[in-house]
């Protein structure tokens, strides 16, 4: 399969962007205190990249309360670890307490103001940050009357959607998986690889499912452009002939330079995933065609205000995005499935149903997919599906309450 075929798995239906006529006016909102707990969700399946292991998801949810008593949730997509990213649970937990959480207490803020503020004099914590801001829109969405993709400019009713595929013990183990993925309608099958397990599983996959299955392998920073060995660059060309749609993040998370080296050895599109945290890298990117295609996750990169720029950015440069995934509970997938409906979001995003994570998600209704692979964009004003408070309780290992002093 050839290039050609992969462009086809990219839908060229984008439609405008910057219509500011369908831009929601959104209500300023004053926060009175903010709840953080820490709940506890297992996994279907444990969930391997090449980085490490997820059995259970340690999840931090936030609750933010308005001074007239409105409220809504969100969530950290911070893991168990610093694996992914430097930022872990506990990390934000003590930004979000000690420096992020009291800006926002007591006074009058607009959600387009929320990331300047968070934003001065603390570098980094991106997760964190991101789930005051992104908080900010869904509460500030709910008061005004609109829905969170309305909120943000979304066009689409309707989002595609995709799968990650876990690292198996087996070539036959992740056939089976992606046959059913496919079956179940998926759009994109995405296949994390390591090295020692990556040209023979995505191979296997290839040979089964066909030129036309939609494919991608996602590395998380487990190979070295320099290294002679089985994680050097020879490792990657060999993937090169297998019709991927594209090599999400083969290099270290913070290295834009050697992608751009690595791109020009392949045909084949590189995505940048960890290296993306500001606008600022997105443009890095772009400027060095050290890739071709961004996932988009909101709390990597602060939340949906800098998400909106880097996804402007892209647009106007020819670039696809698509949303990526953190293992979120219904929460934070209610806020990937609002930005997943933006015009620029052209392939199909990693944000799989609630079953293929959680015997029973913390929202209702659950997030589901239909038999072509697209999950419905709630209309209702706010996050659009109920947050299940009673079954957080029952999980909640540990809360802690932010109030103005
Ligand atoms: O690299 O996209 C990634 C999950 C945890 C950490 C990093 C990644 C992922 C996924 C899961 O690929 C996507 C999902 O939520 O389904
Ligand atoms: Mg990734």
């Amino acid at each position: 399969m050839t290039l050609d075929s992969a462009d086809n798995a990219i839908s060229k239906d984008a439609g405008q962007t910057g219509d500011t006529d369908q831009i929601a006016r959104l209500e300023a909102i004053e926060l009175e205190r903010v709840v953080l707990r820490e709940i506890q969700l297992p996994l279907v399946e444990p969930f391997r990249i090449s980085s490490g292991v997820t059995s259970v998801r340690r999840i931090l949810l936030l609750e933010l309360i308005d001074v007239d008593g409105a409220s809504t949730w969100s969530e950290c997509v911070a893991g168990d670890l610093p694996n992914y990213s430097p930022e872990t649970i506990d990390t934000a937990w003590l930004a979000i307490r000690e420096w992020l959480a009291p800006r926002l207490l007591g006074v009058s803020f607009e959600p387009r103001q929320v990331s300047a503020t968070l934003d001065h004099e603390v570098r980094g914590h991106e997760m964190a940050k991101a789930a005051l801001e992104m908080g900010s829109w869904a509460l500030s969405s709910l008061r005004s009357g609109v829905s969170l993709s309305h909120a943000l400019g979304g066009t689409r009713a309707l989002i595609a959607t995709g799968i990650s595929l876990g690292i198996q013990v087996s070539p036959e183990a992740l056939v089976e998986r992606a046959a059913a993925a496919l079956e179940q309608g998926y759009r994109k099958i995405k296949i994390k690889i390591k090295p020692g397990s990556d040209h023979r599983f995505v191979a296997a996959v290839r040979e089964q499912l066909g030129d036309q299955a939609p494919l991608m392998a996602d590395a998380n920073s487990a190979y070295d452009l320099d290294s002679t060995g089985d994680d050097g660059a020879e490792a990657l060309r060999r993937l090169d002939h297998l019709g991927l749609i594209m090599i999400e993040q083969p290099l270290a998370w913070d290295d834009i330079m050697r992608h751009a080296r690595l791109q020009r050895l392949l045909e084949t599109a590189l995505c940048l995933d960890e290296s993306i945290t500001s606008l600022a890298k997105a443009e890095e990117m772009i400027e060095l065609e050290a890739g071709r295609i961004i996932n988009i996750k909101p709390g990597r990169v602060g939340g949906f205000t800098s998400s909106l720029q880097i996804h402007d950015r892209c647009f106007s440069a020819g670039v696809p995005v698509w949303c990526g995934g953190m293992l979120e509970s219904g929460v934070g997938r209610a806020y990937n499935v609002a930005l997943a409906s933006l015009p620029g979001f052209t392939i199909p995003g990693d944000v799989s149903p609630s079953a293929r994570y959680w015997a029973r998600d913390v929202v209702t209704p659950e997030w589901r997919m239909d038999g072509s692979g697209q999950i419905q964009v709630p209309t209702q004003p706010g996050l659009g599906v109920e947050v299940d408070s009673e079954r957080i309780e029952s999980l909640t290992v540990r809360t802690e309450i932010i109030s103005r002093c």
